[in-house]
């Protein structure tokens, strides 16, 4: 199940690495991880139900083609609900861009908090992800061409959520019920603009690294890449440096005669097509994925990881064991990330699987998903690159024929002067940063009111609350979690109160 996900965006790279250098597209965003633990449970004992809803294909005008009808998947877990007689409550996982099955999964805040709450738990899948496939449930109609993927976007997701759980709450005549949405990564920028736009139908969102400010002007394009360089520089100065003086040397080793063979058996590549380019994606999805998934504990997010794996790679760069030569140094460093496990017998640069079943972000990456995030100063570990919004077009008009709209997210749910604009208007959200995570630069980290709340952890990395928790938790993050809680008991008891009063 490993490389699938990164993959997506190692197409675009390919794609791309003859005219533009690397990392000028940012990697998707991955969400959540497994613990294999927690996968073999899930694999054995259900942790849910699965459902399909009848979904309007677009809720946005009433022409004939707007009524055509999709089976929407959900996922329900009633094991801990109170029931519609207490009003008991609803918790809502707004999915993003993959399979729910994974995601559900992966959130085990919701499940290891749903007896405390008695709260009924619900997955819904995003559209055109999954097995919620518009177009007769078919894939490949689906992604035909731009007239069936224009039904692919935010606002008819959030609708989507919107019209599936008023029909549910009828359905269980919990109508009183109060609902709170989740979510993590994309899905928590969902949550929270499910909130603000359908205040009647959620009381509160936990938005878990929702780089929500990541749009248009609103965050430097050069804040993904300077916190990942600044987590492996705060590990070791020495780490840093090989890591930023190896992409010339890759470049120039591939263009010797021989240089490509050598990289070759460096790298331990299966034998199949390798250029600097693929070999440099590699590298950087590594590096990237790795920052981004530096979590506490041992994980399996795309693939198994140690615990704290960017200590993990800088000690593989400052103490390699096959080597003393930069090749040798990095190799050890993809070790951790690709072959934690130990099972490679080589690496493939290649691989396109997506058991996760993400490609969609292309799509989404190409209309509103407009996340500048690829500039590199010259401090950063990657090559100085400035964010390059032409070239996306570019790949967006091959690629899909079509123009990006890079105003449209802050047009539709704002972002500029938030804290000005939440401050009287919005409640009720809680927005969670870990800043490990190259993405917590485009994130709310500062509270804007007394209910909408930032939760900013120092050595979070992304949506890490949300993860199962486990035995070797580190203090900060059992407190992140129980401030969380807390947060939420209020919301639903404030709920209680005003359903009696008014
Ligand atoms: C709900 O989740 C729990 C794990 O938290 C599991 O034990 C239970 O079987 C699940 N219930 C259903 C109906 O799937
Ligand atoms: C787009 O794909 C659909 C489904 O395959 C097809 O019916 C339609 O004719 C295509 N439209 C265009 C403009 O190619
Ligand atoms: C509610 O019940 C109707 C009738 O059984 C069903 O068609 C619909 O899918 C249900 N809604 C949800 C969200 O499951
Ligand atoms: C790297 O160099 C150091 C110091 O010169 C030496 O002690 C070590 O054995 C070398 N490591 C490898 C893997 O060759
Ligand atoms: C993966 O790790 C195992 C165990 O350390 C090692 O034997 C194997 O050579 C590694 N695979 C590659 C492709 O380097
Ligand atoms: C002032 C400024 O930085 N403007 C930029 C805002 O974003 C657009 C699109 O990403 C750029 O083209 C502008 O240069």
């Amino acid at each position: 199940m490993a490389a699938g996900f990164l993959l997506v965006w190692f197409s675009f790279f390919t794609l791309l690495s003859s005219t533009v250098s690397v990392a000028e597209f940012a990697p998707k965003f991955p969400s959540s991880i497994i613990r294999p633990e927690q996968l073999l449970v899930s694999t054995k004992n259900q942790l849910y139900k699965t459902n399909y809803f009848t979904q309007t294909l677009d809720h946005f005008n009433f022409n004939p083609q707007s009524y055509q009808t999709f089976q929407q998947r959900y996922l329900i877990n009633d094991t801990y609900w109170g029931g519609a007689e207490k009003n008991a409550p609803i918790f809502v996982y707004t999915g993003n861009e993959g399979n729910i099955e994974w995601f559900a999964q992966n959130t085990g805040f919701m499940f290891e908090n749903a007896p405390h709450f008695k709260a009924l738990l619900v997955f819904i899948e995003h559209r055109f992800y999954g097995k919620s496939m518009p177009f007769g449930g078919k894939k490949d109609v689906a992604y035909s061409n731009t007239s069936t993927l224009g039904y692919l976007s935010s606002t008819q997701a959030l609708a989507d959520y919107a019209t599936l759980i008023t029909d549910l709450k009828q359905n269980l005549t919990a109508t009183d019920s109060p609902v709170v949405v989740f979510g993590g990564s994309y899905g928590g920028m969902l949550a929270a603009w499910f909130r603000l736009k359908y205040p009647h139908i959620a009381i509160g969102a936990l938005a878990s690294s929702s780089p929500i400010l990541n749009f248009g002007n609103l965050t430097s394009p050069y804040s993904f890449n300077n916190i990942i360089t600044r987590d492996y520089r705060s590990e070791s100065e020495s780490c840093y440096k090989v890591l930023k003086s190896s992409w010339q040397q890759i470049e120039d080793t591939a263009k010797q005669p021989g240089g490509l063979h050598l990289l070759r058996k460096s790298f331990r590549i299966c034998k199949n097509y390798i250029d600097a380019g693929y070999l440099e994606t590699w590298l950087y999805t590594a590096y990237v994925y790795t920052a981004m998934t530096d979590y506490p504990t041992p994980s399996n997010f795309l693939n198994p990881l140690p615990a704290y794996p960017v200590i993990q790679m800088c000690k593989a760069i400052d103490n390699p064991t096959t080597g003393n030569d930069t090749f040798a140094k990095l190799y050890g460093a993809a070790n951790i990330y690709y072959n934690h496990s130990g099972t490679a017998t080589c690496f493939n640069l290649n691989d396109n699987s997506d058991p996760h079943d993400l490609s969609g972000w292309g799509w989404q990456a190409c209309t509103e998903m407009i996340m500048p995030t690829s500039g590199n100063n010259k401090e950063s570990i990657f090559p100085a690159s400035e964010w390059n919004y032409k070239a996306r077009v570019t790949y967006c008009k091959n690629s899909f024929d079509i123009e990006p709209r890079p105003n449209w997210i802050t047009s539709e749910f704002g972002g500029h002067d938030i804290h000005r604009v939440l401050k009287r208007f919005g409640s009720n959200i809680i927005f969670f940063n870990g800043l490990r995570d190259p993405w917590s630069g485009g994130g709310v980290l500062k509270s804007i009111s007394k209910s909408i709340v930032a939760i900013v952890a120092k050595e979070g990395a992304h949506h890490v609350d949300l993860r199962f928790s486990s035995k070797e938790d580190p203090q900060w993050l059992k407190d992140v979690r129980k401030k969380e809680v807390k947060i939420i008991t209020k919301w639903i008891s404030q709920y209680y109160h005003d359903l009696a009063h008014f």
